[in-house]
């Protein structure tokens, strides 16, 4: 290792470690606006200058800290006199081109350029020029992008590209009217996006948002002739608390649950209840697959981000999704025919709404085939982060509240549907499940821990009797859409092959959706969201008494009253979809 001095603390560095690294490690914090861990280090922002000697020579100018390398006797000094100036006329600079309505902003609270400017004692913008041409982008269902509050940091840029494997988004135009936007200009709905919104967690201020629902919401709640029922996704009750100041890595689903009721939604329900159908209707389908000759390997199809993905760049791959519809879309239209049934309510009168950690979700829910003689399976899906600012509106307090539980008839859930929302979940819950009927047993092993963690991609195999055979099933799992494009090519190559592929759009699955609570990358580097978020998941389904999808007793009933068996008819009607080339 290597010894570095940072404002006379001597501190043991790594030897590819930048002093924004090493001073982190020591307790030091270094302003930044355009570092984000692991994925963009640009020196774009020149927030994080510092001044530094090596051996006693000074170096020249203020070197930005996000790439300067340390070096054997260094020494850094990051709050000089010099350096305050400095970091206070960037953000001056960064304000003269930005657009300064913070007090309307959807990130009031958790704008990083706001934090800084706070901490620096930004109090005026002296430079009083003309500011780059705005241009609001709100073109598609699920991304608005705003020009006016871009500060042309790039994490967008390299996080589309680099982590995603996507690259839609660009610097475009010079000088003073440099942008970023996609190429030519084109509206989001029009380019090869998928809605991911990984870009706008990395954003640092509001230049990329979701495009809100709430006020549609609102209305059909306070619409006397409309009953309005809500689900809520897996992974949005490992984060909303992150809303509140609860700590990263907490559940709060029955506050969750109490806060929606107290909204005034009709009906509370939970997406774990869809996810349990979607493995009865997917772990049918896999067994078909295998023992009939159909398509393999058979992958997931819960992920609308995934699902776009493929179809823009691996058609020849859109076999072998699984037909399922997602959970999401698997809830709305039971709520829209079984539940309507059940209580008699006319399915016009009924406006489903869903809460997810995506974005993705929203164009998903709009896509034309998704819808049953006429009527949507989803009418709204609001994000996590839309949800919180709800119960804001509603004058909730949201952490005296008390726990409630979801209703009837359509609410019951297993430890099998909550995992879901994190990586691997999928493949474990249909594995839960598969080895049951296969088996014919009530297998005590279900915790797949093969299936779990956050590589990039994982492969793994059981053993099943199939046809009175013991037979290898071999499984893949990737999340983020740069590892599904690997492990595909893998498979195109003829190199791997398998049965069964869980993919998730975003890495680390739906607890680090694009519609989750922004983390500051301040925080990024201090911890794992993903890790803590991924394990209130794993801890609630432990916690959980019935944790398999088939002995889920209202999907039992649904089976037995409504839909008579997995991937039958009405399953098909209802539950199944197709893909767009
Ligand atoms: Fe997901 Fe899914 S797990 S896709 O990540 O299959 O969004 O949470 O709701 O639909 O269940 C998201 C999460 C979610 C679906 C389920
Ligand atoms: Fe890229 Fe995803 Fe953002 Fe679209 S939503 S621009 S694919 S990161």
């Amino acid at each position: 290792s290597i010894k570095v001095t940072i404002n006379g603390i001597v501190v043991e560095a790594q030897p590819d470690d930048t002093v924004l690294l090493a001073a982190q490690r020591a307790g030091i914090k270094i302003p930044s606006l355009c570092y984000l861990k692991g994925v963009n280090d640009p020196a774009a922002c020149r927030v994080c200058v510092v001044e530094a000697e090596v051996n006693g020579v000074p170096m020249r100018n203020l070197p930005a800290a996000c790439v300067l390398q340390v070096q054997e006797g260094m020494n850094i000094r990051t709050s000089t006199g010099k350096v305050r100036k400095a970091v206070r006329k960037n953000l001056e600079l960064i304000l003269a081109n930005h657009d300064r309505d913070c007090l309307t902003c959807v990130r009031n609270g958790n704008c990083e350029l706001n934090k800084l400017c706070e901490e620096f004692g930004v109090d005026q913008v002296p430079y009083d020029g003309a500011v780059r041409e705005r241009h609001i982008d709100d073109s598609s269902y699920s991304i608005v992008r705003d020009s006016g509050k871009c500060i042309l940091c790039g994490r967008c840029i390299s996080t589309c590209k680099n982590v995603q494997g996507i690259g839609v988004l660009d610097y475009t135009g010079r000088g003073f009217n440099t942008r970023v936007a996609p190429a030519f200009e084109y509206g989001m709905r029009d380019i090869d996006c998928i809605y991911c919104g990984q870009c706008i967690v990395s954003c640092p201020v509001a230049a990329l948002k979701e495009k809100s629902n709430i006020d549609q919401v609102w209305e059909a709640i306070d619409d006397p002739e409309k009953f309005v029922v809500v689900q809520t996704a897996p992974a949005v009750r490992a984060a909303l608390g992150e809303e509140f100041g609860i700590a990263i890595g907490t559940a709060v689903t029955g506050k969750m649950v109490a806060a929606l009721k107290q909204i005034g939604f009709d009906k509370v329900f939970d997406t774990n209840f869809s996810a349990d159908l979607t493995i009865m209707e997917e772990g049918t389908e896999l067994l078909q697959r295998v023992t009939k000759g159909g398509v393999l390997p058979m992958i997931t199809s819960c992920s609308p981000g995934w699902i776009r993905y493929c179809e823009l760049n691996y058609p020849d791959f859109l076999e072998n999704l699984s037909t399922c519809k997602s959970p999401q879309q698997m809830f709305g239209a039971v709520v829209k025919s079984y539940y309507a049934e059940t209580f008699q309510i006319d399915p016009k009168k009924l406006v489903s709404v869903s809460i997810m950690p995506c974005t993705s979700k929203k164009t998903e829910a709009n896509r034309p085939e998704m819808e049953v003689d006429g009527i949507r399976d989803v009418d709204f899906s609001l994000t996590t982060r839309e949800l919180a600012r709800m119960i804001k509106q509603a004058g909730i307090d949201f952490l005296s509240l008390h726990d409630e539980a979801t209703d009837s008839v359509i609410g019951e859930y297993t430890g099998a549907g909550v995992i879901f929302g994190a990586s691997g979940g999928v493949m474990e819950a249909a594995l839960r499940t598969v080895a049951d009927i296969l088996t014919g047993e009530d297998l005590d092993d279900i915790e797949y821990k093969e299936c779990r963690g956050l590589e990039g991609i994982r492969e793994a195999s059981v053993t099943l009797p199939i046809e009175g055979r013991d037979t290898e099933i071999k499984l893949a799992i990737a999340h983020g859409t740069a590892n599904a494009a690997k492990l595909l090519e893998s498979i195109r190559s003829g190199e791997k092959n398998y049965h069964f592929i869980e993919i998730m759009g975003c890495p680390g699955g739906c607890i680090n959706g694009g519609g989750q609570p922004h983390i500051s990358a301040r925080k990024r580097m201090e911890l794992d969201s993903k890790a803590l978020r991924s394990a209130v998941l794993y801890a609630e389904d432990a916690r959980l008494p019935v944790r398999k999808s088939h002995m889920n007793t209202e999907i039992q009933k649904l089976y037995s009253d409504y839909l008579s068996e997995p991937c039958g008819h009405k399953s098909h009607k209802l539950l199944h979809t197709h893909y767009q080339e």
